[in-house]
């Protein structure tokens, strides 16, 4: 096992990541920006070490400084997060070549998956279901692309192979606007990602999204924990997720979850990984793969009693999962509310100092979060401050958990979009389960 791991963020996976390597009983580097002296893991940290300005661009995604701080402090391994740097296939490249162990895939898996044209023929190889569309890469041939698009039928969407996450894409309602969106998307897609590579789908008009968790080790072993539905988003920013995904099936979370971890050991894939599907019609349609922790992953923790995190730093260090598909038993119901530092009704971030913080407590509470009272939470890097879950034998208990816990919490200084949450528990729809991706935009719009 390591004996010292690099923590490669900020915030609240920062502290999560401090807390596994704790339990494993690995000591902790910290690296932090200039704005962030006062995180909670930095003080924590046997270690820390400034590795630049606020500005991102300068810390936490500055590669060198980074490995400097991983050789001045005799780390063993990094440990990316999500965002930043954890899918950046030569930020995994480099940590390797200067000898050490990166916690997540090879270098190799994460270009494979960075590139959603090959990540989808990955999983077309390994029989993951995918949506129609063009089976690889759009040429620059005009009446082939108006041929395409007919076949698959309209509406269809045309994606950049280097975007992902929402960006990079757009809808095409007919042929009339075919050519026109392709070559537009072409040149944004160089100009953001310096790649203009594309992809045609057939646009799902109502789906879900929903999510299969795996975990890979290095000995050909791979599992699947079941999945997450991250359907209730604004802006392409996930707002709740909950597992298991309401109204799933037994059977067809082993046939999806089969799929998925056979694709792994395929791909030679290690560590955690989610594959990203959207669910319409009682279908799943592989749209893009994301090789790092996410956000969400203490739902699943919380149903299937496994670290997630755990489990990625000591298959990356060479180690067995610690478990096999029969020992995963799905319990329970478990939901996340993303508390955002952000006013309520223009959803702009709302930095500052926490006068007060009290965290909500009892059964099947679970707060993931780095704030406290007398923080500041500071103005550059993302808005969120803490992760609220909740447990419950069903979704209801959960529910009713979350319910209270949010009435329970109490940020003073900044604003906080506490409140809609408590609006979403008690939303009708949301309480009979199943939303769609268009459902939280669409209730937000009609109350203006
Ligand atoms: C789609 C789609 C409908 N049909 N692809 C948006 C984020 C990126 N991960 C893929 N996205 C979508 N791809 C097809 N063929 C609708 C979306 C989409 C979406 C997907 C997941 C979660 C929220 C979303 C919000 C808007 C659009």
């Amino acid at each position: 096992m390591f004996k010292k791991v690099l923590i490669a963020n900020r915030g609240e996976i920062a502290l999560r990541v401090y807390r596994a390597c704790r339990e494993l009983g690995i000591q902790t580097v910290a690296v932090y920006s200039s704005a962030d002296q006062d995180l909670m893991h930095v003080k924590l940290a046997d270690e820390s070490v400034c590795i630049g300005p606020a500005n991102p661009r300068d810390s936490y995604l500055n590669i060198p400084a980074i490995i400097a701080a991983a050789e001045i402090t005799d780390a063993d391994a990094i440990h990316p997060g999500y965002g930043f740097l954890a899918e950046n296939d030569d930020f995994a490249e480099r940590v390797q070549e200067s000898g050490f162990a990166f916690i997540g895939p090879n270098a190799k898996t994460i270009r494979l998956m960075g590139d959603k044209v090959s990540a989808i023929e990955a999983m077309k190889k390994a029989k993951v279901p995918t949506v129609p569309g063009s089976d690889g890469p759009l040429g620059n041939d005009s009446k082939t692309n108006i041929k395409l698009a007919s076949k698959i039928g309209y509406p269809v969407i045309i994606k950049a192979a280097g975007g992902g996450g929402g960006r990079g894409m757009r809808v095409v309602p007919s042929e009339a606007t075919l050519l026109n969106a392709i070559s537009m998307t072409k040149q944004e897609a160089a100009a953001a990602f310096g790649n203009d590579k594309l992809y045609m789908e057939k646009f799902l008009q109502n789906p879900r999204h929903i999510e299969i968790q795996i975990l890979a080790d290095s000995h050909g072993n791979a599992v699947y924990l079941g999945e997450r539905d991250c359907s209730m988003q604004r802006r392409h920013q996930k707002v709740i997720e909950e597992a298991p995904a309401p109204g799933i099936t037994e059977k067809q979370r082993k046939d999806i979850g089969e799929r998925c971890a056979k694709a792994c050991v395929k791909m030679g894939y290690t560590g955690a990984g989610t594959f990203e599907f959207l669910y319409e019609d009682g279908e799943f349609y592989f749209i893009e793969m994301n090789t790092r922790v996410q956000v969400e992953h203490p739902v699943t923790e919380m149903i299937t009693g496994i670290d997630i995190v755990r489990e990625q730093i000591s298959v990356a260090a060479g180690e067995k999962l610690s478990v096999k598909q029969s020992d995963i038993k799905l319990t329970g119901h478990a939901i996340e509310c993303r508390i955002n530092a952000e006013d309520a009704k223009t959803f702009l971030p709302s930095p500052g100092l926490i006068a007060m913080f009290h965290a909500p407590g009892g059964p099947g509470i679970r707060v993931d979060s780095h704030i406290y009272s007398g923080y500041t939470v500071p103005p550059n890097y993302d808005s969120l401050i803490a992760k609220l879950i909740a447990y419950g034998e069903t979704r209801d208990v959960a529910i009713a958990r979350m319910c209270n816990a949010l009435d329970e919490i109490h940020i003073e200084g900044i604003k906080t979009n506490t409140a809609l949450h408590r609006k979403l528990m008690n939303d009708e729809h949301f309480k009979e389960g199943g939303t769609n991706i268009h459902y939280l935009e669409e209730k937000l719009s009609l109350k203006k």
